[in-house]
């Protein structure tokens, strides 16, 4: 469940939306509003988003150190030198790894590999690997992804006559190391032109520069690219789009018997589309799993495998052992949860800080990422081993993990990580200090609720395939070009089901506007227990995409989360704006408030209507324009058809309070109407061959309405505008008395300059005005902005969980 108060909209400033429309008319407002907000503003820049080429790569010569290493590189061929590349033991370490040794192997270098045990050795250049050098004879040392803050074990290498190139990504420290040659596009004077490319995005640059190489050449080792930069989950922008772009199309050629063999265990046939959410889901996490679990060397030799059956034993491999990986981490997160439920102190507190004896290690920063998402707090998981604490840390983007972990420093004996992720080392008996230090700097930290980030608002007609098709457009989704979340407002549920093999699901049956369609809620069945679906109806945050079903495609309604709706027990003396507009059974509600001892006024479209319903209260219905001055409250019973008439109406009455009894649903209707009336000009030509055929007997305007409504199906407003705007335009000339229409002649004036036609479109942009105003959430503060005198308090509801 969602706090209202955490919903952002990305923004996207209205002139630049205005201008890159400008620049594509074909884009739809929804998807122009997403590339605004994410940085792509001008219709330059779309075109390069739309149609990435080669030509956004940058020279891999402008790396800094890349020369050096070239030259190394070469040396160490031309005498024959033995190579060791040292990788790391994640998916991008492995990826890397792959890459060089192919590359070199391709240029008849002699060369092997050597990736560190997350467990003996940890994280960087590992001591075990400058002793093999040594024993084993490598005169040339060229680490992959990592390397960075190895400072001891490069000078021990160098000490002992061998050569050192370090290739890396991560933050390079502020004394950087000393080897040979150093490339990383992140230590300080490097010119390159984009910081975001992965360990094995600077592999690829290396050999590029080798072979004397750019752009996309060459193109067999795009494929490892592309899985690296998905699953190490570097910022899918300027170059790396293009590089994950291309580089998807050669996993889909599945050259590579390990690709093919691990598509297989992950039930993705060959056939089947290659995209960013294969690669970060199915092949990324099973690739990450041997380092997690036992050793990344099995990684590497089912990306090397050249024979089909050793690919497939090795994938099955991998699989199992990403299986128990799941396994371990829903362990992990299902004694946590069993804590926190026990006692929710815990993670109301400010921070979750849990850990326990033998938890794997390879595992808890997952985990720790998975509450951190859910509880919207930083979370520090920790696996003890006796005195020994090892733990791992991520936070939502309100609180500094970095800063939050230096404000505990002296309690570590070793930490590091940034913003939003981080991992240290202390001693067991700090724990419980730690737990309390770090509620207590996490709170000082703290910058407002966690957000949760929107990308627009969707309603259930327009959520449908081809907006899908358009949406995807934007794919490669990953880092800095997430995928689009949505806010769908009002709907009913009508229906939920839990689902799956632990019935870890739910499923909805949702409405909204005489719309119906099913939704899936991936692990979150405990929303059931929260969803009070007789008493509200609720705003989603959800995500669009397409299911396969029977040979069918269909959509696929996923809800992210569910918003909770402002409550509606308030007391009118605390507060001016009452938000009702999630509530489902309206006319109790009206009843209350009508009945109440201060006498309310009602605000509706057709009193005469609304007092037949309402026998009881007859002094107490009036519309927008027609509500004298009151003593008390008004509550709104229909949206207004402009927010001028609103401005007017509170002017006019001063009410001491105001309810919005209204939903989505009323506005969503009230535009309905409106477009229903709509006219265009083909609509008119066809009105006016019907006027020119003599089917109108006799030629009046009540039988002009009549025929038009019977043939045209148009309303018999709509058919007095047209009239109106053929009268302008001298086509028609009418007789005020008796109603008789005549032909006259056309005086110039084109039919969209007539007062009607525009008086129409007026209407129609105010009510979009109207429909925008009172659509999203918060609602109570943006009437305070626009009527400061109403007192507005956003009365954001006690949470039903932190988030
Ligand atoms: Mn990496």
């Amino acid at each position: 469940v969602i706090n209202q108060a955490a919903l952002r909209f990305r923004p996207a400033p209205r002139e630049k939306l205005d201008a890159i429309l400008q620049g594509d008319p074909t884009l739809s407002p929804l998807i122009a509003r997403m590339l605004v907000a994410r940085g792509y503003d001008t219709p330059a820049k779309v075109q390069v988003f739309f149609n990435p080429t080669a030509e956004a790569l940058h020279d891999p010569l402008q790396l800094k150190g890349m020369t050096e290493a070239v030259e190394l590189l070469r040396e160490g061929l031309a005498q024959g030198q033995r190579i060791l590349i040292h990788g790391d033991y994640d998916c991008d370490g492995v990826c890397g790894t792959t890459l060089l040794m192919e590359a070199l192997q391709e240029v008849g270098a002699d060369v092997g590999y050597h990736l560190p045990d997350r467990f003996q050795e940890g994280y960087g250049l590992s001591m075990l690997a400058v002793e093999r050098c040594k024993q084993e004879g490598f005169g040339l040392l060229v680490s992959v992804d990592c390397g960075s803050s190895s400072h001891l074990e490069i000078e021990a290498a160098k000490a002992a006559g061998i050569k050192v190139i370090v290739t890396d990504h991560h933050t390079v420290p502020q004394e950087p190391p000393q080897p040979h040659a150093f490339v990383n596009p992140q230590q300080a004077g490097c010119p390159y032109p984009f910081k975001g490319i992965c360990g094995t995005g600077v592999a690829f640059k290396l050999i590029q520069a080798l072979r004397g190489q750019s752009g996309l050449q060459p193109d067999h080792f795009l494929d490892l690219v592309a899985l690296a930069t998905v699953a190490d989950v570097v910022p899918l922008i300027d170059e790396n789009r293009v590089l994950v772009q291309f580089g998807l199309q050669e996993v889909g050629r599945s050259r590579r018997e390990g690709l093919t063999a691990l598509m297989e265990v992950a039930g993705r046939s060959g056939r089947d589309v290659v995209d960013a959410f294969t690669v970060g889901f199915t092949l990324g996490p099973r690739l990450n799993a041997a380092g997690r679990m036992e050793h990344a060397r099995a990684g590497v030799e089912l990306l090397m495998s050249r024979s089909l059956t050793e690919a497939r034993q090795l994938a099955t491999h991998l699989d199992n052992l990403n299986e128990e990986r799941k396994e371990c981490e829903r362990r992990i997160q299902e004694e946590i949860e069993i804590r926190l439920r026990s006692d929710p102190q815990r993670y109301r507190s400010g921070a979750i800080v849990e850990w326990g004896e033998g938890w794997h290690e390879g595992v808890i920063g997952i985990t720790a990422g998975r509450l951190a998402e859910k509880y919207g707090v930083p979370t520090l998981v920790i696996a003890t081993d006796g005195e020994r604490a090892k733990g791992s840390g991520r936070s939502p983007e309100n609180v500094d993990l970095y800063q939050a972990l230096r404000a505990c420093e002296r309690l570590f004996q070793k930490y590091g990580g940034h913003p939003r992720a981080g991992g240290f080392s202390l001693h067991s008996q700090h724990l419980p200090e730690l737990r309390e230090e770090m509620a207590r700097v996490s709170n000082d930290l703290r910058d407002g609720l966690a957000p949760v980030w929107l990308d627009g608002t969707v309603t259930l007609a327009q959520a449908d395939i081809d907006l899908v098709k358009e949406l995807e457009r934007m794919e490669p989704f990953g880092e800095k070009n997430p995928k689009p979340a949505f806010l769908m407002e009002g709907v009913d549920v009508v229906h939920q089901r839990l689902v799956g093999k632990a019935a870890e699901h739910l499923q909805l049956e949702i409405e909204q506007v005489g719309q119906r369609r099913r939704a899936i809620a991936f692990r979150q069945a405990d929303l059931v227990g929260d969803l009070k679906t007789q008493e509200y109806r609720y705003d989603l945050r959800c995500e669009l995409g397409r299911d396969t079903y029977k040979g069918q495609e269909q959509l696929r309604l996923q809800v992210l989360g569910v918003v909770q709706p402002p409550s509606h027990e308030v007391a009118t003396d605390s507060v001016a704006v009452v938000d009702l507009r999630h509530l489902r059974g309206r006319r109790k509600a009206l009843e209350e408030w009508l009945g109440g001892a201060d006498r309310r006024t009602a605000i509706c479209r057709q009193p005469d209507k609304a007092v037949l319903s309402y026998p009881d209260y007859p002094e107490q219905f009036y519309t927008y324009h027609t509500c004298p001055a009151v003593e008390s409250g008004l509550v709104l019973l229909t949206p207004p058809d402009s927010l001028q008439s609103l401005d007017e109406l509170l002017d006019r009455v001063h009410p001491s309070h105001l309810v919005v009894l209204f939903g989505c649903a009323e506005v969503e209707r009230s535009v309905a109407t409106l477009v229903a009336q709509r006219w265009s000009r083909d609509m008119a030509i066809r009105f006016w061959q019907l006027l020119k055929s003599g089917r109108v007997e006799p030629l009046t305007r009540a039988s002009a309405e009549r025929v038009a409504q019977d043939r045209l199906k148009l309303q018999p407003d709509t058919t007095r505008e047209i009239l109106s705007a053929f009268t302008e335009t001298g086509a028609v000339r009418s007789d005020e008395t008796t109603g008789g229409l005549t032909f006259g002649q056309a005086n110039g004036t084109k039919l969209e300059d007539t007062r009607a036609f525009l008086q129409w479109r007026e209407r129609v942009r105010k009510m979009e005005e109207v429909r925008a105003f009172f659509s999203g959430p918060d609602l109570a503060w943006r009437m305070g902005q626009r009527w400061p005198w109403l007192a507005a308090s956003s009365r954001v509801p006690e949470p039903l969980s932190v988030r």
